[in-house]
């Protein structure tokens, strides 16, 4: 656990904010859940986070950005562990 918040630090000082798009992920919603502020994603890897491909529940900074979210939607988004929580801040729909 040490060594992966480690990696995650020294990650997160490497890429800087400049380089925050290319930590975009791609994911496909499966769980909306505005009240809670949540969204379940299948996701594809994660770099910056270190993520192999999964699906989980994240948190949502802002319920705005769960607005206009259904499940099936292909979705690109930015995702940062925040006090030991996964957070989405930022995420669009992807292109079709
Ligand atoms: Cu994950």
């Amino acid at each position: 656990m040490k060594r992966r918040q480690a990696a995650f630090a020294f990650a997160a000082v490497a890429c800087g904010l400049a380089h925050a798009q290319a930590a975009t992920a791609a994911g496909e919603v499966v769980k909306v859940d505005r009240e809670g502020r949540r969204v379940t994603l299948k996701h594809s890897g994660v770099r910056n986070l270190d993520m192999p491909p999964m699906t989980m529940i994240f948190r949502v900074r802002d319920a705005q950005l769960l607005s206009d979210l259904a499940p099936g939607d292909r979705v690109r988004f930015v995702a940062e562990r925040v006090d030991g929580q996964y957070i989405v801040t930022a995420l669009t729909k992807a292109p079709s």
